[in-house]
């Protein structure tokens, strides 16, 4: 071999960009609705609609009402396919447009299903109404046995007397790529390109 490094150089190259595309394929469907309908969400509880009011970006956002009668909540959620031990961030941009106070709240919760269950790893709470939208984040690790990584927004009157509206935009559930091999590899390259510089 001539230019063994270079070769070598050329494999991590390699195994960093498939672990770039693996996180590339954690994103989201329609993550800003600009489809202009709930197209690859879920939704559950009240009233989802996605409409043009007040999007963050583009030209739609999704609307979320709840009210005291039964269920007191409205929500949706998209999965991404996940297995144990990964680091997953989500979040959405979101604005509490009318709220009761007390209990009433937006929550993005990011689960993992396990054994066809949900289990909530993290959430971030929204309680302030505003007239601009601030970006929740979560984060955390899939259990052992998780299938599925989930974000799931949801406007909670948590037992509050009236209703609630909630505006949503901008979704993200990304699989982060293992620190452990970003910091073997990475050095291991630098070193290689160096070499090859003198
Ligand atoms: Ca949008």
């Amino acid at each position: 071999m001539k230019f063994p490094a270079q070769n070598k150089l050329l494999g991590l190259v390699a195994a960093l960009a498939i672990l770039s595309a693996g996180s590339a394929q954690a994103a989201l469907v329609n993550a800003g609705f600009e489809t202009g309908d709930l197209t690859s969400w879920n939704s559950f509880g009240d009233s989802i609609t996605v409409v043009t009011t007040d999007p963050n970006t583009g030209a739609y956002h999704a609307d979320l009402s709840a009210d005291d009668a039964d269920p007191n909540y409205a929500g949706m959620y998209q999965d991404q396919a996940a297995s144990g031990g990964q680091l997953w961030n989500g979040s959405i941009w979101a604005r509490l447009v009318s709220s009761p106070g007390g209990n009433a709240m937006i929550r993005l919760k990011l689960e993992f299903i396990v054994g066809g269950s949900p289990v909530q790893i993290d959430d971030a709470l929204l309680t302030t109404v505003s007239g601009s939208y601030t970006q929740l984040t979560v984060s955390g690790i899939a259990p052992v046995g998780a299938t599925i990584a989930r974000l799931t927004p949801v406007v909670e009157l948590n037992g509050e007397l009236g209703s609630m509206q909630g505006f949503f935009d901008d979704a993200a559930l990304t699989l982060i790529p293992e620190p452990a091999a970003i910091t073997m590899l990475a050095p291991a390259a630098l070193m290689l390109i160096r070499r090859r510089r003198v």
